[in-house]
């Protein structure tokens, strides 16, 4: 993999002068240099060559043109799409070495406080909130608006509460009453993640506290989709190799997308499916829980992959197959994750309408903005959230699109990378919110986003049966991008 240094020094010695912007995205587009020769070729056929490399060079490489690449069906044809069909947005970044010491981490939560922060404070209601240790000192009571890192939660028998609030200087503490209301909201506090306090402070050291303001998303009035019915198709969690794995029921939904099962409006969705994007699990793995060997059918991590692209293979090569990886997956354990690593998964890489992402990733196709991720922090957010449960994740995804974090929670099941910038973020807000994992599907919409959970090809595994996870596989989401309607076919 060539380094990030040599990719920019090709470029200056070719007489080019690099934007900061440019230079901090030529970090997050795979290999360096070979972004840097594709670049150079580019701009040699370019008839007025720029001075300075700016980040919409880089941009108009990376657009996947679905049209340019495969055969157009013949109704595509008839109306171009006016903007490309499949843009990554963000997810095609490679591992970064992070050692993880403890100034890493720091960073990386300083980072997440100040963007949460920034992000609260573009409220309207919020303008005027402080950060946790910049409160008014010593007078009388006053109305204060405090943002801060939840670093601790307390609930007493009594209904009253303690949370203490972080920034980057110090930390404060809030008290709760114990009605109802309060109660409600407390509860709904994560760890590690960040909220705005209504409340009262006298001496500018603790708070009492009256309500509670979540980062929460806008009411959304969608990106413009396509014109014509268009369809993509949200799936995850195949788990091929494991025994457990739904052949018959997953041959049948790839005969379906190859239009050739199915009839009437369900073999319409078909013909006018253009993406299919898998977020996560394609394989089971190996090694991934104790004595997994039991469970698996096929017990060699590249023979999996051989197998799920023997299936993706019979996918219509029209169709543009966007893929994350998943904890079963071969990539790295934290998130932010990269692309599955290539070595165990060529031939998948080797389909020409495949597309290879890491997790979380953000992709616009046809005008509308997908946000990707396996789902695995739902692990710990579900337990912890009031009123959500492994049998209806979307509603936990919904609370995640409110916290604006992909996995607020630290310490717990959902391993974090310290990276520079916390990926996790929600920022922008997508049209859509696709994730797996919990083998369960479940759609649901709030303010304008869809959100998605695209359950799984596996049975009951006997983990899931000692926890009582009941998984519901078999059953695909659809979307249409021309009106956001969903349906949800059913291949049990
Ligand atoms: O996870 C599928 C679902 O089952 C997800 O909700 C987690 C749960 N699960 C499965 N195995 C485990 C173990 N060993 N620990 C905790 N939770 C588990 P999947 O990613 O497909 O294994
Ligand atoms: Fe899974
Ligand atoms: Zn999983």
């Amino acid at each position: 993999m060539g380094s990030l240094k040599s990719a920019y020094d090709a470029l200056i010695n070719s007489g080019y002068q690099v934007s900061p912007e440019a230079f901090a995205m030529l970090g997050e587009l795979g290999d360096p240099e070979l972004v840097v020769e594709r670049l150079l070729k580019a701009i040699e056929g370019m008839r007025e060559k720029p001075m300075i490399i700016e980040r919409s060079h880089l941009e108009s490489l990376i657009k996947v043109e679905t049209q340019s690449e495969s055969k157009p069906s013949p109704s595509a044809q008839a109306t171009p799409s006016p903007v490309p069909s499949a843009v990554i947005v963000m997810g095609s970044s490679e591992s970064h070495l992070i050692e993880g010491t403890i100034n890493d981490f720091r960073g990386y939560f300083i980072n997440r406080f100040e963007h949460l922060q920034n992000i609260l404070r573009a409220r309207a209601d919020l303008r005027d909130a402080t950060s946790a240790s910049f409160l008014p000192e010593g007078g009388k009571p006053r109305k204060v608006k405090v943002i801060g890192m939840v670093s601790s939660k307390k609930e007493f028998k009594s209904g009253g509460s303690v949370v203490e609030l972080e920034d980057t200087q110090g930390s404060i503490r809030v008290s709760f009453r114990g009605d109802e209301q309060t109660k409600r909201k407390v509860s709904r506090i994560l760890l590690d993640e960040v909220v705005c306090v209504l409340g009262t402070t006298t001496n500018g050291k603790s708070v009492r506290g009256e309500d509670v303001v979540w980062p929460d998303i806008a009411p959304r009035i969608r990106s413009g989709g396509p014109k014509r019915d268009t369809y993509a198709v949200l799936t995850s969690d195949f788990h091929i190799g494991s025994k457990l794995f739904m052949k018959e029921q997953f041959e049948s939904f790839i005969n379906w997308i190859k239009a050739e099962n199915g009839e009437g409006a369900s073999k319409e969705v078909a013909l006018n499916t253009k993406y299919l994007i898998i977020a996560g699990d394609l394989v089971d793995g190996v090694g991934v829980y104790p004595n997994q060997e039991e469970e698996l059918l096929i017990k060699d991590l590249n023979k999996q992959y051989e197998q799920v692209a023997e299936y993706l293979s019979m996918v219509p090569e029209q169709i543009k197959i966007i893929i994350i990886p998943g904890n079963h997956d071969a990539c790295r354990p934290t998130l932010p994750t990269p692309p599955i690593y290539r070595e165990y998964a060529e031939p998948v890489y080797a389909l020409r309408n495949v597309v290879m992402l890491g997790d979380p990733a953000v992709v616009n196709l046809d005008g509308v903005t997908f946000l990707l991720t396996h789902g695995r922090s739902l692990d710990d957010a579900i337990p912890a959230l009031p009123n959500c449960s492994f049998k209806e994740p979307q509603y936990a995804m919904v609370e995640l699109l409110k916290s604006r974090h992909l996995a607020p929670i630290y310490g717990e099941k959902t391993p974090l990378a310290p990276e520079q910038s916390d990926s996790l973020i929600i920022d922008p807000v997508p049209d859509v919110f696709h994730a797996g994992h919990v083998h369960v599907w479940g759609v649901s919409e709030y303010r304008g986003v869809v959100v998605a959970n695209s359950g799984a090809w596996q049975m009951q595994t006997k983990y899931q049966q000692s926890m009582g996870i009941e998984p519901q596989p078999g059953v695909v989401p659809v979307l249409n991008l021309a009106n956001f309607r969903t349906t949800n076919l059913n291949f049990l």
